[in-house]
């Protein structure tokens, strides 16, 4: 079922949950420890629908799947055409087989991914924000056509070259160049830490054009002639994604690969702001499952009589991370809002980047503590999160450069170099 006639068979649903039970002689509503400031009730019906679809295919389909993929790192080829099927996939683009969906509704879904790994959500959101985005954004009619709606079904799979082996946190400084020839252009340069490389049919290459010193993106394809990928093996983290290094060796494409809306470094960091913002809420769905199965194994668990969740020590950690979950969901919520309504700006999107990643990984370990011996077991599934949330605090612009770009929006001085 698709994600939009799925949203119409879920909305009844959801209108019987209701929100909170009010207690009959009292002025106050239940408190519900999962949703502690009633998020739920600052969501539409469809976002609610679409959520709990996510939801369902999350827990259904990829969490029995993820431990394989960890242990193994060997990319499924099914999940991103399963993921296509439901809508999931550039989900906020009009036409091209896309669902339309609202932003707060992308986050949602990036929410529900991430509750099971932050690698599969990584393999989405560089298909949605990285790949399907500058492609709508910057392409033309013909390359929208060529590749969305196939991107769309995850019939093919997208790749975002930014980083460079000598230029992380700085891409203005990219060593890839395009030069213009008769016909078209030459790429040469190299890429690395790329997810999805390895098994991507399509890579969004932004490259420094030789004519006028602006960086450009270039859409290249597998198989072309001088282009090469290795996978980066035994990582340890992310490890359900696949990530890889691009090579370019005078890799030779028609004027058609350019994608000519796009100029200048604004460009590739507009696709960042997409997936940033996606990022925010997918670390707090990380988080919530951590909070989750600590929780219910300190329930569980007893040492000196007791369940672990009696000692006010494990209760403190329990409190402080679902506090942080819920202040980073509203703040995510309220820039996909602004978002929404044209009135955000990338430093909105930093700050929740930077904070919502920080408080998921600081709480994330924090209450793997809990687990004891078994935080050591891949089973207990928490330690993967806390593994794969040091990523998530870097990749993207890391914890310390979102710092530095509202250290500068503060006090007007940039303090990079
Ligand atoms: P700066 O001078 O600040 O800006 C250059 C031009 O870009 C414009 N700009 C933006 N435009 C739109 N949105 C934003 N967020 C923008 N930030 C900057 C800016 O207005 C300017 O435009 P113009 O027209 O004046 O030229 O640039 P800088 O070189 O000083 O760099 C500043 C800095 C350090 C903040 C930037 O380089 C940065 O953000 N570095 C972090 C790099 C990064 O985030 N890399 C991510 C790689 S992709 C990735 O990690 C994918 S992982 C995906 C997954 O698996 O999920
Ligand atoms: P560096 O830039 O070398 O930074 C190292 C340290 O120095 C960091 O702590 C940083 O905060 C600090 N630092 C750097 N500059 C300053 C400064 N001016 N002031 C203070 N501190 C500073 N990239 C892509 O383009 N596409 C992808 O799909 C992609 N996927 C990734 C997947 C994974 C699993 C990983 C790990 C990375 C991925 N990346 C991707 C790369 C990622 O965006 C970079 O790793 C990140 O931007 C940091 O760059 P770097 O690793 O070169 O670190």
């Amino acid at each position: 079922m698709s994600l939009l006639s799925r949203s119409l068979f879920l909305r009844s649903a959801a209108l019987k949950r209701g929100g909170p039970v009010r207690f009959a002689s009292s002025k106050f509503v239940q408190f519900q420890w999962e949703d502690p400031l009633n998020v739920e009730n600052l969501l539409t019906e469809e976002e609610i629908a679409i959520r709990d679809t996510a939801h369902q295919y999350c827990q259904e389909n990829l969490l029995p799947r993820v431990l394989e993929g960890w242990r193994t790192e060997e990319f499924n080829p099914k999940i991103l055409p399963e993921m296509g099927k439901l809508g999931l996939l550039g989900s906020t683009i009009q036409g091209y087989g896309c669902a339309g969906t609202s932003d707060v509704a992308y986050g949602l879904i990036a929410r529900e991914i991430e509750r099971v790994d932050s690698g599969y959500r990584s393999i989405a959101s560089v298909q949605s924000s990285l790949v399907m985005h500058p492609i709508n954004e910057f392409g033309t009619e013909a390359q929208k056509e060529k590749y969305i709606p196939r991107l769309a079904k995850g019939e093919i799979i997208g790749a975002f070259g930014l980083t460079e082996p000598n230029h992380g946190s700085d891409p203005a400084n990219m060593e890839t160049t395009a030069e213009e020839v008769d016909g078209g252009f030459i790429i040469n340069g190299s890429k690395t830490w790329i997810s999805n490389a390895p098994v991507a049919d399509v890579f969004i290459i932004w490259a420094n054009c030789k004519w006028d010193q602006k960086i450009r993106g270039f859409i290249l394809e597998k198989g072309m002639k001088g282009l090469e990928t290795q996978a980066i093996k035994n990582k340890v983290a992310l490890r359900a994604s696949l990530t890889g290094s691009i090579f370019m060796d005078s890799v030779r494409v028609s004027h058609d690969a350019l994608l000519p809306k796009s100029k200048g470094l604004g460009s590739p960091f507009s696709c960042l702001n997409s997936a940033r913002y996606g990022i925010s809420w997918g670390v707090m769905g990380s988080l919530e499952d951590c909070v989750n199965r600590t929780r219910a194994y300190a329930l569980e668990r007893h040492q000196f009589q007791r369940p672990l969740a009696s000692f006010q020590l494990v209760q403190k950690k329990l409190v402080d991370a679902q506090t942080e979950v819920t202040l980073g969901l509203l703040a995510s919520l309220q820039v996909g809002r602004l978002k929404e309504s044209g009135q955000y700006s990338p430093e909105m999107i930093s700050m929740i980047k930077r904070n919502n990643c920080g408080k998921a990984l600081q709480h994330s370990r924090i209450v793997l503590d809990i687990l004891g011996g078994n935080a050591c077991a891949d089973e207990y599934h928490v330690g993967r999160h806390v593994a794969n949330l040091q990523v998530t605090n870097t990749y993207e612009g890391t914890y310390d450069i979102h710092t530095l770009i509202l250290g500068k929006a503060m006090t007007g001085i940039q303090a990079f170099f």
